[in-house]
């Protein structure tokens, strides 16, 4: 999944593609680098960003949507309906909620209605305030509880156990250890038998073990990647796909011959 940011303010590549005709030729690089969808997102997440009006974050993204749709898989990476409604309408099949459907309630229903493909993200409170000072009791089991949760709503709204796809929200509401552990024991999280989908990318808390600026972490979001996919991530949200592609076939060749992978006695 490659990451189209329409914003003057992402952490990473804020303001790079903000004009339309940029992000669209951005999407279509990604894809041709081999992501097999492009996440378009039209309102920054990152710790203490301000709330985009939904006019706004409209104009942004909806000529991108349109101009990649025709011959890529989009994703319209929005917690608001509206945004959503008029992203599918403009040719956008997956919805990349980080709010799992908590800031906009009917955002489950109209995804059943409509068949799309969704993603369901964990984060503690919300953008603006969730990095101050997050707790858990045991991070893992309760992002694998709020997982399980926000599933069963999605399901209990209509929409099929198939269509839903899973993620522990790294950076959202976490400590660097936080962060961590969820890459470490992420297998657990398999039990809930849904795709798992991993947004590692250039994230600060890869700045904070390496040192590096976040132009400079494509070393270091490889590295997440092939232990996620070693422990049973299929979807990784990444701004750098032509670096994370060759380093994920790499590690599928090899994990596919290697018969007592930790991959292959988790999933059997
Ligand atoms: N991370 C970001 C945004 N959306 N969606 C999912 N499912 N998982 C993630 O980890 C995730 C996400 C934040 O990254 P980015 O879009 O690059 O930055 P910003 O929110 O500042 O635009």
């Amino acid at each position: 999944m490659g990451v189209v940011n329409v914003t003057p303010d992402s952490f990473s590549d804020g303001g790079v593609f903000e004009d339309a005709a940029a992000a669209i030729a951005h999407g279509r690089r990604l894809i041709a680098e081999g992501a097999s969808i492009v996440d378009v997102g039209g309102e920054s997440t990152r710790p203490g960003a301000d709330p985009v009006p939904q006019d706004e974050e409209l104009r942004r993204v909806l000529p991108v949507v349109e101009g990649l749709a025709d011959g890529a898989r989009v994703s319209i990476d929005t917690m608001k309906l509206a945004v959503a409604e008029a992203a599918v309408a403009a040719g956008a099949s997956y919805v990349n909620d980080v709010t799992a459907f908590r800031h906009d309630p009917e955002m489950a229903a109209f995804v059943a209605d409509r068949g799309l493909d969704c993603c369901l993200m964990h984060m503690l409170g919300e953008p603006r305030t969730m990095q101050r000072d997050p707790r858990y009791d045991d991070v893992v089991d309760d992002v694998k509880a709020f997982l399980s949760e926000r599933m069963e709503a999605a399901v209990r709204a209509g929409v099929p156990e198939e269509r839903i796809q899973l993620d522990p929200g790294i950076g959202f509401g976490k400590t660097l250890e936080h962060n961590l552990e969820l890459l470490r024991r992420l297998h657990e999280l398999t039990d809930l038998g849904r795709p798992l989908v991993i947004g590692t990318s250039r994230k600060s808390f890869l700045g904070r073990i390496t040192g590096r600026d976040v132009t400079e972490r494509v070393h270091a979001t490889v590295a997440t990647c092939v232990l996620a996919f070693e422990r049973g991530a299929s979807v990784f949200r990444v701004h750098d796909v032509a670096a994370v592609a060759d380093a994920l076939k790499v590690t599928s060749a090899t994990v596919a011959a290697w018969p007592t992978s930790p991959r292959t006695t988790t999933t059997t």
